[in-house]
């Protein structure tokens, strides 16, 4: 390009870039044609940068030739630009139309263990009589699963709990170790690091050395209570129990506690619903008795607090414990708590 711009040679590189603009058939060839007039090499951006060198008067009238042939040649550009995207739009949108009738894709989500459901549910409905939940190790000593709870070695008691032992080589010698069989150890363990008063359940999986069959497996879920204060009668658990087996098998429900033997209470009962499938008459779900063992309770074992180091002449309490997949069965009509490990989705998915 000439390194001295006039008027003419501006007027005659606008109109040759103006008819080469006519001449553009796509998109592409448009780029090519910026590139060659307005491009940091282009003919146009070639006199407009040579206008700087001119002399005042010329460099005022190249000047406004070249701005004024710039912006003709900028309109047209874009004006060819609207063009051509207006040509591909339909033709992008038939191509990438969607439909928007068609039925969404199911995004798949996750949900809880119905054992997770249950417990969560347990422990909301003890939260609401002020009761905390706390957790604990799954790996005992026999020390806190069996001792601190009145069951000395050797007890005939221990049979009620067939246990899992571990074999580890540094007990330092008495030290049995163990897969808690219910949860209770780490209740033994709060009183041990508190005072009362003391309100707590304690959720959690325990293992017991078992033959597997439909009421039967040898992992479960546990939720275990206790309450100790000065005053704590038999009556307080009547009353915190019957409150919970409503609210968690419905209002209509009659509650039944009877005698029946656990070695950490004294006196302890099995806490019954009336059959909320026969009302009472006796069907399969009820063992034709009318009534539906939920959990056992009683006492605390004076035994149990001396052992954690309170006086059982001026503290009481009551405990009790349940089977987290037992309330979950008869909740949603579960036969067999094998369904509970066994991963399956089919079950799984209707909770
Ligand atoms: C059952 C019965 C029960 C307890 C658990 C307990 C814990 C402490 C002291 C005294 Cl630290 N008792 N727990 C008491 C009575 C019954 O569970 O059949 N559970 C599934």
């Amino acid at each position: 390009m000439a390194d001295r711009p006039t008027v003419g040679v501006v007027e005659a590189v606008a109109t040759k870039a103006l008819e080469e603009l006519d001449a553009v058939g796509d998109a592409e060839a448009l780029e090519r044609w910026r590139v060659s007039y307005l491009g940091r090499r282009g003919e146009l951006t070639a006199i407009l940068r040579g206008i700087g060198t001119l002399p005042p008067e010329a460099r005022r009238q190249v000047g406004a030739a070249a701005n004024a042939a710039k912006a003709r040649v900028d309109e047209a550009m874009a004006a060819r630009k609207r063009e051509f995207s207006r040509e591909v739009t339909p033709a992008l949108l038939a191509e990438d139309s969607i439909d928007v009738t068609l039925p969404g894709r199911p995004v798949p989500t996750g949900r809880l263990h119905p054992t997770t459901q249950t417990v969560r549910e347990i422990c909301r409905i003890f939260a609401s009589m002020g009761f905390d939940a706390v957790e604990g190790p799954e790996v005992e000593w026999d020390r806190y699963n069996f001792e601190m709870l009145n069951i000395p070695k050797h007890h005939p008691a221990r049979d009620m709990f067939n246990t899992f032992w571990v074999d580890y080589p540094d007990r330092n010698g008495e030290q049995s170790v163990l897969l808690r069989t219910h949860t209770s150890p780490m209740q033994a363990r709060i009183m041990e690091d508190t005072r009362p008063p003391v309100r707590v359940v304690v959720p959690g999986k325990c293992y017991r050395y078992e033959a597997t069959d439909a009421t039967h497996e040898w992992q479960l879920t546990q939720v275990e209570g206790l309450a100790v204060d000065d005053g704590i009668t038999f009556a307080d658990l009547k009353g915190t129990l019957y409150e919970f087996a409503r609210q968690i098998f419905g209002e209509e429900r009659r509650v039944r506690f009877r005698c029946d033997y656990f070695p950490f209470v004294e006196p302890g009962v099995d806490v019954a619903i009336d059959c909320f499938s026969c009302g009472g008459a006796g069907c399969r779900t009820c063992g034709r008795t009318g009534w539906i063992e939920i959990m056992g309770a009683g006492m605390v074992h004076p035994n149990v607090l001396k052992g954690v180091g309170y006086d059982p002449a001026v503290y009481t309490g009551f405990a009790f414990g349940m089977g987290v997949e037992r309330i979950a069965m008869l909740k949603h009509g579960i036969e067999d708590i094998r369904h509970f490990y066994a991963n399956d989705l089919r079950f799984l998915k209707q909770f």
